[in-house]
């Protein structure tokens, strides 16, 4: 229903546009409004996957794979929160037998494409990531193609020592854990060859800096996964600076996708033109009735 009074308004904006025009961008924006995120999860047995999955998502599982012993499949997760979908790909391969990489590579060949996010979890108080380092370099970054992003998760950050001192009521670090946690952060990073930036120190258990993770998430997320991703997550993550950088993300994508259908369409120059000056007033109309769609 709210996704209809959205369609209305919309619709209301593109009275000025030809018939044909109109019913193709009215197509690709609903395309645009049930965009189906896919985050590939990765991570050794007991990081937190899991646990951190259920942080930070509020939707029922509605169609879990059966997995088959021995089977190397990604098992895949459907959760749905009203009209909305998100699959999560609970990737499998870290911390297994190295005998299998050639196979992996092969099943990350056909995978990669698919995923929108890749967030992969460590645990803070594993004292070397070797494990990870290899399948990262043998099997990750030998894809041939553009990867998705990568977010490294660094979770249980309250085990660091001294773990007694973790503030379980703040939920805060004490300060010489938080220099430990800065270490660690560093340690790691060199060890993967990758920027300190894109290791994000939580912990689900301690619901520390969860939400940090909720904004890199949507910030690195493809533009047309940003808006879908935000009716999956918990109350508590759906901020206004959440909610800002995801409507304008849908503005934007909104633009390209009217772009798009201008220029394919068989029309006179001067009808283009007349058309390109009210994309914006269409597109800012995406925006306002972003909350009718993603609300
Ligand atoms: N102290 C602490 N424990 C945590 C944290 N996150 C998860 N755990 C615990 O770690 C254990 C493993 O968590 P899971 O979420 O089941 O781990 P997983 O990665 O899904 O494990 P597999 O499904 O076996 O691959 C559970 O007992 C969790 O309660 C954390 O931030 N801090
Ligand atoms: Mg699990």
């Amino acid at each position: 229903m709210k996704h209809l009074s959205g369609y209305a308004l919309i619709r209301r904006h593109l009275r000025r546009y030809p018939h044909s025009l109109r019913q193709h961008l009215l197509r690709e924006l609903n395309l645009l409004v049930t965009y189906e995120p896919v985050i590939g999860i990765m991570g050794k047995t007991g990081v937190g996957k899991s646990s951190l999955c259920n942080a930070l998502f509020r939707s029922e599982v509605c169609a879990v794979n059966a997995v088959e012993a021995c089977t190397r499949q990604p098992q895949r997760v459907r959760l749905r929160f009203g009209n909305h979908f998100l699959t999560l790909v609970d990737l499998p391969g870290v911390g297994e037998s190295q005998a299998r990489d050639g196979e992996y590579r092969e099943l990350y060949r056909e995978l990669i494409p698919q995923l929108d996010m890749v967030l992969w979890v460590l645990k803070a108080d594993d004292r070397a990531f070797s494990v990870e380092e290899k399948f990262y370099r043998e099997v990750f970054a030998q894809y041939n193609g553009p990867l998705p992003s990568v977010l490294w998760v660094l979770n249980q950050v309250d085990k660091t020592e001294p773990a007694e001192q973790w503030n379980w009521l703040s939920a805060q670090p004490s300060a010489l854990q938080a220099e430990r946690i800065t270490q660690k952060q560093v340690a790691v990073a060199r060890q993967l060859g990758i920027a300190k930036a894109d290791i994000l120190p939580v912990s689900v258990r301690g619901r520390y800096r969860l939400s940090g993770l909720v904004e890199a998430m949507i910030t690195r997320l493809p533009k047309q996964a940003r808006s879908p991703l935000v009716p999956h997550l918990q109350s508590g993550y759906r901020t206004t600076s959440i909610i800002s950088t995801a409507s304008s993300s849908f503005g934007d994508a909104v633009v390209e996708v009217i772009d798009k259908v201008i220029d394919l369409a068989p029309l006179p120059q001067a009808a283009r033109y007349a058309l390109q000056t009210v994309t914006h007033t269409v597109a800012r109309a995406a925006r306002t009735v972003w909350s009718f769609f993603f609300g």
